[in-house]
């Protein structure tokens, strides 16, 4: 039987089966998480093969093999990642897009926080998709202006409001088909988005989110949300997620999208784009073809980026 992992919780996984959308609580047979590995085994997303045990108690089923992954949504293990044995952490398996919500007011909307977001989603080569949230306190043209260098530079940005219900049949259409990764801080309206695009989940609203439980190694996992028959939504916490601690100095330059397509023009093939001559970088920001704002978040980041690494 073929299944989707929607849940994990120590050491169980509630399997989602494809043929009838029954949900069923297995183990992993054990040569699948016995030996060396690079990765998590299993994870939250996985497309799995498994069979059903039928011991004295309710039936349950067994984990017989896990699908390639498309990709993952990782990050280093915080505890085993710093000794010699490195294993990434997944924190979902195979996500086809990721949703980057940020309101714009209440709280006030902080540029800087999204490039980070899209730095990671760029390292991890996920698709991303900005939801702006909360439009009715602004406006729909303030709204559009706050985001506006986003969408010159390729992102989608989808505005939207539960007040009003803006937006919400288009959010709604980009993610069918999809698993998508739902993120962005405390209070910018993810449980009141998920409520709005899936009448009847009933998700408590300015709480911390009852489908986040803390993993092994205090890393928050996601539980699958079903929007419909092939749509799931993982409502992750905040940028750890995003695998930005992975990212190095020198490569932050290729995950600023409208940044990268300069930087083989610049004089010095090490180019950091902060003080060299015959930057292309820089000409781009003079010429107005980046703007002003990323490329300042570039080099803080790529400033932090490089203190992290003399620790
Ligand atoms: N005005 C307005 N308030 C919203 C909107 N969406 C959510 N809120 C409010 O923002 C607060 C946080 O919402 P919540 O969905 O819990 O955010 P979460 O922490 O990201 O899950 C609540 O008081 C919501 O009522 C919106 O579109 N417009
Ligand atoms: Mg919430
Ligand atoms: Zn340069």
């Amino acid at each position: 039987m073929k299944g989707l992992v929607i849940k994990a919780h120590s050491g169980f996984f509630t399997i989602y089966r494809l043929s009838d959308g029954q949900r069923i609580i297995a183990r992993a047979a054990g040569r699948l998480t016995k030996g060396r590995h690079t990765e998590d085994a299993l994870a939250v997303g996985d497309r799995v093969e498994f069979e059903i045990v039928r011991g004295s108690g309710p039936a349950t089923g067994r984990i017989i093999s896990v699908e390639p992954r498309v990709r993952t949504l990782s990050r280093h293990d915080p505890i085993i990642g710093t000794s010699k044995r490195e294993i990434r952490q997944v924190i979902v398996a195979n996500p086809d897009l990721a949703v980057f919500v940020f309101a714009c007011a209440e709280p006030e909307f902080k540029p800087r926080m999204l490039d980070r977001y899209l730095v990671g989603a760029e390292a991890q080569q996920l698709p991303a998709l900005i939801c702006a949230s909360k439009v009715d306190l602004v406006g729909l043209e303030r709204a559009r202006a706050m985001f506006a260098e986003y969408e010159r530079i390729g992102y989608r940005v989808i505005y939207t409001s539960v007040a009003n219900g803006l937006g919400i049949d288009a959010l709604r259409s980009d993610l069918r088909g999809k698993l998508s990764v739902l993120t962005g801080k405390s209070g910018v309206g993810k449980s009141s988005l998920l409520n709005a695009l899936k009448p009847g989940l009933d998700l408590a609203v300015g709480e911390i989110s009852s489908l986040l439980r803390k993993g092994r190694h205090t890393t928050v996992v996601p539980e699958l949300v079903q929007l419909d028959a092939e749509s799931w939504i993982a409502d992750t916490p905040g940028l750890r997620a995003y695998g930005i601690w992975d990212v190095e100095a020198e490569e932050l330059d290729a995950y600023y999208r409208e940044i990268a397509p300069w930087v083989k023009k610049c004089a010095f093939s090490d180019c950091t784009h902060t003080h060299e001559p015959g930057c292309a970088v820089q000409d781009a920001v003079r010429r107005g073809d980046v703007s002003k704002a990323r490329y300042d978040s570039y080099c803080r980041l790529r400033e932090e980026l490089e203190k992290r690494r003399r620790w």
